[in-house]
């Protein structure tokens, strides 16, 4: 590896953000000396770091980048926010997935080590070695560097902090990468934990890493579940294969208990890169929670969002693309590298295209949008192809039958004087939303994007491959399965088994 630097620094000795930038932009590397130094100064100072931080400073929030560095340079160079005095929170999932993971850690450790009171860096369930060992981080830093730099990076993540409490006039917000946990009453009490390890399959530190709030979306879904919003709990998570799903009876009791006004996360796409969620009571005018996300076209076309809070109002931009990708001008011998990874995608991906249209139907001038049709006699027996009912079935029949032990339909559990405080401040709160960026740019500009084979996706509606049988997913595979081992944690082969028999069983359908 002929052109890795060591990372600039200036005349105080800081390092050289603007010179760092543009040597990644020439698709140069880190020598592996450089990136010893700067993981055992952020586990340095990380590590006085309490498990929750508080701060009485504005907070600028950044949503899960997943490798997407040209993502992480838009958001991060707007102009907009260069005149708005605040401590910048990344609220975790920098790695996996992206092509340029590598780049964004090294350059976030290096404005923390650079100010380490305004930047905090939050521990995402990416940020973990259960999680990076499959979903690209490990092998980035293999192809890049090596593995002893993917251990060290690993060791840095079990120093990151959990969450923020950001306190301002108008009231004081919760942040964290996924969200609250059954165990959690007081804040405080997550201080207590021991953050530095590799994150348990349950308690605390899982919920905080992996929870995701009941949607309007799923409400809609579940018309039962929405007529008695006010009693949600938590619920099992099942798309996660871990954790939770937090209802309006737990965000309410958690707010309340901790005198916060909302929580901010990330951990989910979503497609306007922010949404706002009520948890079905529509009388408030004013969120319990905000989702946003920082990686753009990450699942079809969303968008990204980042959000500032002050003591008078939230201001959030909305980012439909990247805007740096043309700067993005690797020498001869760093493009070989990269790209080489890209033309290997492709190809295999026209292989197991060729061979699945050669070997699935009789006729090999049918498309690809035959396969939409799920015709049963297309495929052929070898491939050994389960029928899928649509998402919705399928996710409603992994319902538990009651939403939690409490449950009780005719037990008002509202708080109203919480919902009193939450009008009044709310009332004050002026949530600015930009949608100021050009939405009209090629997207063939566009040279890198997390390739999780969404689009490919499209094409095979219905229809769940045969690739049960390998611990990859397949491009083939259903979107609700693909779904279940992109976004849960790793499944083991009987355990993605024993998930399509239930599937099977519970939807009524039959192995061809
Ligand atoms: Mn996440």
């Amino acid at each position: 590896m002929g052109y890795n630097i060591e990372i600039p620094k200036d005349e105080q000795g800081k390092y050289d953000m603007k010179k760092l930038r543009e040597h990644f932009m020439k698709g140069g590397g880190i020598k592996e000396k450089s990136i010893h130094e700067i993981n055992e100064r952020i586990q340095r100072i990380v590590k006085e770091e309490k498990n929750i931080i508080e701060i009485n400073d504005n907070g600028l929030l950044f949503g899960d980048y997943h490798g997407q560095y040209f993502d992480f340079l838009t958001q991060l160079e707007d102009k907009y926010w260069e005149k708005k005095e605040a401590t910048k929170i990344y609220l975790g999932d920098y790695v996996d997935r992206g092509q340029m993971s590598t780049e964004i850690i090294i350059t976030l450790f290096c404005m923390k080590i650079n100010n380490p009171k305004k930047i905090i860096i939050l521990r995402g369930n990416h940020e973990t070695r259960m999680m990076t060992e499959r979903m690209g981080f490990m092998k980035e830093c293999q192809k890049k560097y090596n593995i002893n730099i993917y251990y060290e990076f690993c060791e840095s993540f079990n120093y990151l902090p959990l969450g923020v409490i950001i306190k301002r006039k108008i009231g004081k917000f919760f942040c964290c990468h996924g969200g609250i946990s059954p165990e959690i009453n007081k804040i405080e009490e997550i201080n207590e934990i021991n953050r530095f390890c590799e994150p348990p399959s349950k308690g605390i530190i899982c919920d905080l890493l992996w929870s995701d709030p009941i949607t309007e979306e799923f409400l809609n879904e579940h018309l039962d579940f929405k007529m008695y919003y006010q009693s949600i709990d938590f619920i099992p998570n099942i798309e996660r294969n871990c954790s939770y799903k937090y209802g309006y009876k737990a965000i309410n009791k958690f707010l309340q208990d901790n005198q916060c006004i909302a929580i901010i996360r990330g951990h989910q796409w979503v497609n306007d890169g922010v949404e706002m969620h009520y948890f079905g009571n529509n009388q408030l005018n004013f969120p319990l929670c905000f989702t946003i996300f920082g990686a753009t076209h990450y699942s079809f076309k969303n968008k990204a969002a980042v959000m500032l809070i002050t003591d008078t109002n939230i201001d959030i931009s909305k980012y439909p693309i990247s805007l740096v990708d043309n700067d993005y001008n690797p020498t001869i011998e760093y493009a070989l590298n990269y790209s080489l990874d890209i033309i290997m995608e492709n190809i295999s991906s026209f292989i197991k295209q060729f061979i699945y249209l050669t070997f699935t139907t009789d006729d090999i001038d049918d498309n690809l949008n035959d396969l939409n049709d799920n015709d049963e006699n297309n495929l052929n027996d070898d491939f050994c192809i389960f029928d899928c009912p649509e998402n919705d079935e399928l996710s409603h029949s992994f319902l538990p039958p009651i939403i939690s032990s409490q449950f009780n339909p005719t037990q008002n559990l509202i708080n109203q004087s919480f919902n009193q405080i939450n009008q009044s401040i709310s009332s004050q709160i002026n949530i600015n939303i930009n949608d100021n960026i050009n939405d009209n740019i090629n997207d063939n500009k566009i040279l890198f994007r997390s390739f999780n084979g969404n689009d490919i996706n499209k094409l095979t509606n219905n229809i769940l491959h045969s690739s049960i049988g390998t611990q990859q997913p397949s491009i083939y595979e259903q979107h609700f399965v693909q779904k279940i081992r992109e976004e849960s944690t790793p499944l083991t082969l009987d355990e993605l088994r024993i998930k399509f028999l239930e599937l099977q069983n519970k939807s009524k359908t039959t192995l061809i």
